[in-house]
C-alpha cells in the first residue's frame, strides 16, 4: 500500500492490490501539469477525462487533481466553452491525430501556450471540483483551505461553461445543449448517432490528406471505421470554416444531436454548482442552479423520452427524429433527482434487462450490430457505469448501486486499468494504464456515500 495514501475503506488483500495499482497508473500519466488518459493512445489533456481523473485523484493528490481542472480551465476560450482537448506544447503534432496545426484554433485571449480544439465535452466537472471539495476535508486544514480558493477560482469559470452551453448552444430551440460533433458526447462511434452520421458525407480521401494516428497504436477491430473518421474530420472542417463560430450553425452544418448523456451530465452539474454557491456564500445564485436542473430534466423528458422503448434517445435537430438505437446514453438521465418515477422504472426496467447487463454494456447487447470489441458500440466502460451508479443512488436503490459497484470493481481487479472491457470475457480493451478507469477504481473502493442531491428514500 502506498505509504502516504493509505486506502480508507476496509481493507482486503485484493482492494489493497488494487488501490495500489490505480495510484502506479495516476502517477505514470502525470504529465507535469495535467494528466493524459493514456500515453501512447491520448498524449494531450482531455476535458471530461480531467474531471473523472479528479475524482480519484483527490484521494492520493488533491493538489494534482486541482492542477489538472486548473489546467484545463485555463485554456478556456473567452465565449466559455471548455475544450475537448489542451494539447501539450511538449508533444509534435505526429503525436495525435488531429492535433493542433489541424485544429487551428485562432488565438485568444491569455490563453497559454498551449493549442486546444474547438468542440467541447460532457460538463462534469462542477461534479468533480465538488467532490475533489468533499474529500478535502480528509488531508486536514491546510488542504481544506486550498479546495474552498480552488472552488472560488473555478466557480465563474464553471458558470461561463454552462452558459455557453445553454445559450449558445441550444441549437433546436427546446432548452436542451446540441452537440455538432460525435466526440463532444465522448460516447464518439455509438450507434446513437448512425442516424445523423448518415447525412455527413464520409469523403475517404481526406484520409490519404490527414493519417489516423490511433491505428498505429491500437487495434483497427477496437477503434471506429475509416468512414467515421472520414466524417469525424469532416465534420471539424466544417465547424472550423467559420472559427467555430455557433451563429447560424444548424443551416451551415451536417451533425447536430441532443444526447441524453450530455444533457444529463449538464443537469447533473447545475446541482453540483448549486453545492458549490451554498459554500461560497451565494445563496440567491444556488437557487437559479436548481432551477435550471429542473428545466433541463424536463426538457430531456418531454423531448428525449421514447414511451415505446421506455429509455431515452438521441434527438437530430434536422429532422427532429429520435434514433432508434438503445445505447448506453439513454440510461444516464438517471442521474437526475426530479426525474418523474414513470422515467425512474423505465430506465431501471432497461438496465434490468438482457439488453445491458452487469456492468452496463455501451449498447444494446441484443442489437443485431451489437460489437463486443468496437469502441462505443458494445464494449464495457467503466466511466458511464460509474456515473450510472450515482443514478441508483439518486433514486435510493442502493442494493443496485451496491451489486454495480461490486461488479466494477472485480471487472478491472481481474483484468486491469484498461480503457474499456469485453463485455462476454471482461479482457481488457484499448487502452492499458488508462487513467479514468484507475481514478474511479480508488473512489469505488473508497467512497460509498450518497449524493447529497439524492431524492430521500
Ligand atoms: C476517446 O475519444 C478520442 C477523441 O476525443 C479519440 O477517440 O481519439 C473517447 O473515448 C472520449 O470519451 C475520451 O475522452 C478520449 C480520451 O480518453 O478518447
Amino acid at each position: 500500500m502506498h505509504p502516504d495514501h493509505p486506502l480508507p475503506a476496509p481493507v482486503t488483500e485484493m482492494s489493497a492490490e488494487l488501490w495500489n495499482s490505480a495510484a502506479g497508473v495516476l502517477e505514470t500519466n502525470w504529465a507535469g501539469d495535467h494528466m493524459v488518459p493514456s500515453r501512447r493512445l491520448y498524449p494531450h489533456q482531455w476535458s471530461w477525462d480531467a474531471a473523472f481523473i479528479a475524482v480519484g485523484l483527490a484521494y492520493v493528490n488533491p493538489t494534482r487533481a486541482w492542477r489538472d481542472l486548473r489546467s484545463l480551465f485555463e485554456a478556456q476560450w473567452p465565449d466559455g466553452r471548455v475544450p475537448h482537448i489542451v494539447f501539450d506544447p511538449a508533444m509534435s503534432e505526429a503525436d495525435y491525430f488531429p492535433g493542433p496545426a489541424f485544429w487551428g484554433v485562432p488565438a485568444y485571449g491569455s490563453r497559454p501556450a498551449h493549442g486546444s480544439t474547438g468542440i467541447v465535452q460532457p460538463p462534469l466537472h462542477a461534479v468533480a471540483a465538488w467532490e475533489v471539495y468533499r474529500r478535502a476535508a480528509a488531508h486536514g486544514a491546510a488542504a481544506s483551505q486550498q479546495a474552498r480558493a480552488e472552488l472560488e477560482w473555478l466557480y465563474p469559470r464553471l458558470v461561463a461553461q454552462q452558459e455557453y452551453l445553454t445559450d449558445r448552444r441550444d441549437l433546436g430551440g427546446g432548452g436542451l445543449t446540441a452537440i455538432v460533433h460525435p466526440w463532444e458526447s465522448g460516447l464518439d462511434n455509438s450507434p446513437a448517432w448512425d442516424d445523423a452520421m448518415a447525412n455527413v458525407p464520409a469523403d475517404l480521401s481526406l484520409l490519404t490528406v490527414y493519417r489516423r494516428r490511433d491505428l498505429a497504436v491500437s487495434d483497427a477491430s477496437h477503434r471506429p471505421t475509416d468512414t467515421d473518421y472520414a466524417r469525424y474530420v469532416g465534420l471539424v472542417l466544417s465547424y472550423r470554416a467559420a472559427d467555430y463560430s455557433d451563429t447560424g450553425l444548424t443551416e451551415r452544418h451536417a451533425f447536430a444531436v441532443e444526447c441524453p448523456s450530455f444533457n444529463a451530465i449538464l443537469g447533473a452539474a447545475e446541482l453540483s454548482l448549486a453545492q458549490i454557491a451554498g459554500v461560497l456564500g451565494h445563496t440567491a445564485a444556488a437557487g437559479g442552479h436548481r432551477e435550471r436542473a429542473q428545466r433541463i430534466t424536463s426538457a430531456i423528458v418531454s423531448r428525449l423520452w421514447n414511451p415505446d422503448t421506455g429509455m431515452f434517445h438521441a434527438r437530430d435537430v434536422h429532422t427532429g427524429k429520435l434514433t432508434p438505437a438503445r445505447c448506453v446514453s439513454g440510461l444516464m438521465p438517471l442521474m437526475l433527482p426530479d426525474l418523474p418515477a414513470g422515467q425512474v422504472e423505465g430506465v431501471l426496467a432497461a438496465m434490468r434487462s438482457e439488453r445491458f447487463g452487469l456492468p452496463v454494456t455501451s449498447y444494446d447487447r441484443t442489437a443485431a450490430d451489437f460489437d463486443t470489441l468496437r469502441y462505443w458500440r458494445g464494449p464495457v466502460w467503466i466511466n458511464v457505469n460509474w456515473l450510472l451508479r450515482r443514478g441508483l443512488l439518486v433514486h435510493g436503490r442502493r442494493d443496485e448501486a451496491e451489486d454495480l459497484r461490486a461488479a466494477m470493481v472485480r471487472l478491472v481487479h481481474r483484468n486491469g486499468h484498461f480503457e474499456y472491457f469485453h463485455p462476454e470475457t471482461g479482457e481488457g480493451l484499448g487502452a492499458p494504464s488508462f487513467s479514468w478507469t484507475a481514478a474511479l477504481a480508488l473512489d469505488l473502493l473508497a467512497d460509498r456515500s450518497v449524493p447529497a442531491y439524492a431524492k430521500a428514500a
